[in-house]
């Protein structure tokens, strides 16, 4: 199962480009509010510096794809539809929009940082709109769905409450929340040890906000930094939730980038902090003006367009994965049909071989022996914890691989 990242926020704050540009896809994309009534699925990649120039090898890969040393691992987007207050009492799309957004491992929440939506999501001057408040929005209403699970299963927790844990995880399963996850949940909102017939409204509403930050990581994409009025607001957006990851993008200049190079018009790699123009004669003026001004106000003032390091940051910083490559062929560094470094797993820290060989094959962990660290050769025990970029190869009875 690859993982998952959903794309939530407000209408008309550039989810769909996001995701058209992560995806290359050609979901509809509009100024008019609600443009997306159904969640889009689509493929992106999240890309890390590949092994195989410090093996110094020419690699094979299945399961993702190298290019220009570096490792596109694939990743599953979800655009959701945006999200409006009243949601969890099923208003607009809600329902429909937080299962979605339950099944997803994190979440990006698309910001419009230029303040050109008011407060209903139309498009306005820009600069008059308030980013701030329109973030504040949407974590209520995600909270607010956590809520409703609680409150509205209170006779079936209370009926289970000598295993609270266990019983407000069983109700709140739908939405990815584990027993580990309501334990630290339960000390972080001060409830442990109370008596879950008294909890008021307001314990209820802690043990909410807590479950929604611990179950569903998230990180906040300060979008459309190309327009002018974006800058002031990404500052205040920093210093405001200062204890969250956020990144500042532009996801109509990535969009933009990625259909020119899906031309051949210029050669770029997502993520990078520059493009070079190979064909000055396709393009038109239209199109030289908007490469001028990416490289310019985009690349120029914020690096990149943050798209893909949106991506890299939720995968890597709030989901806290490893990148692990096993091999069947320790001294060839392939599999057992010759491939060299060809598969590339996702492991989150702390992940032992036992779990790598689980992901691979349930026959592969059964008779799992031992591994091998195919840097020194070393033998690595069946709960060794596996590091970013180790390469592994693992040996069992029943091999399979
Ligand atoms: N300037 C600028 N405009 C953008 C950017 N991203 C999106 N837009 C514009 O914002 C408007 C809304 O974009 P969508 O991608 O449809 O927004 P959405 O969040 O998917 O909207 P809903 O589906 O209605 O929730 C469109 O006019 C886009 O062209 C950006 O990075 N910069
Ligand atoms: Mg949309």
């Amino acid at each position: 199962m690859p993982i998952r990242i959903g794309l939530i926020g407000k209408t008309n704050t550039g989810k769909t480009t996001f995701f058209n540009a992560a995806t290359l896809s050609q979901a509809e994309v509009s100024t008019y509010p609600f443009t997306t009534k159904q969640p889009n699925f689509g493929t992106s990649h999240a890309i890390t510096l590949c092994v195989h120039k410090e093996f110094n090898v020419t690699d094979n890969p299945r399961n993702s794809i190298c290019r220009d040393g570096w490792r596109f691992i694939p990743i599953e987007l979800i655009d959701l539809p945006g999200l409006i207050k009243g949601a969890w009492q099923g208003k607009g799309l809600g329902n429909q929009f937080l299962a979605v957004a339950a099944q997803s491992d994190a979440l990006l929440h698309i910001v419009d940082a230029s303040g050109s939506i008011d407060a209903a999501g139309r498009i306005t001057e820009p600069g008059t709109g308030d980013p701030l408040a329109d973030i504040a929005d949407i974590e209520e209403e995600l909270v607010m769905w956590y809520l409703k699970l609680i409150e509205g299963n209170r006779d079936k927790i209370s009926r289970a409450k000598d295993r609270l844990t266990a019983a407000i995880a069983n109700v709140m399963a739908g939405v990815g929340v584990k027993e580990h996850h309501v334990q630290r949940a339960l000390i972080d909102s001060n409830l442990q040890g109370k008596d879950f017939d008294n909890y008021t409204m307001e314990d209820s509403k802690r043990l909410a906000w807590s479950l929604r930050d611990i179950s569903k990581p998230t990180l906040i994409v300060a979008n459309k930094i190309d327009i002018p009025t974006a800058a002031e607001n990404f500052k205040r957006i920093r210093e405001e939730y200062k204890d969250m990851l956020v990144v500042p993008a532009s996801a109509e200049a990535e969009l933009t980038l990625r259909r020119a190079e899906s031309k051949g018009l210029i050669r770029y790699i997502p993520g990078d902090e520059r493009f070079e123009v190979l064909k000055h004669d396709g393009l038109n003026e239209r199109q030289k003006w908007a490469l001028n001004f990416i490289r310019r106000d985009v690349l120029g003032e914020y690096m990149r367009t943050g798209v893909q390091h949106a991506i890299n940051v939720a995968v890597f910083k709030l989901l806290k994965m490893n990148t692990v490559y096993p091999v069947a062929d320790a001294s060839r560094l392939s599999d057992k049909d010759g491939n060299v470094l060809p598969d590339v797993y996702l492991l989150p820290a702390g992940s032992t071989v036992e779990d790598l060989a689980r992901q691979i094959h349930t026959d592969l962990a059964k008779g799992l022996l031992y591994a091998i660290d195919v840097r020194d050769g070393l033998r690595l025990p069946a709960d060794y914890e596996l590091k970013d970029r180790d390469v592994i190869s693992i040996v069992s009875a029943s091999k399979k691989k």
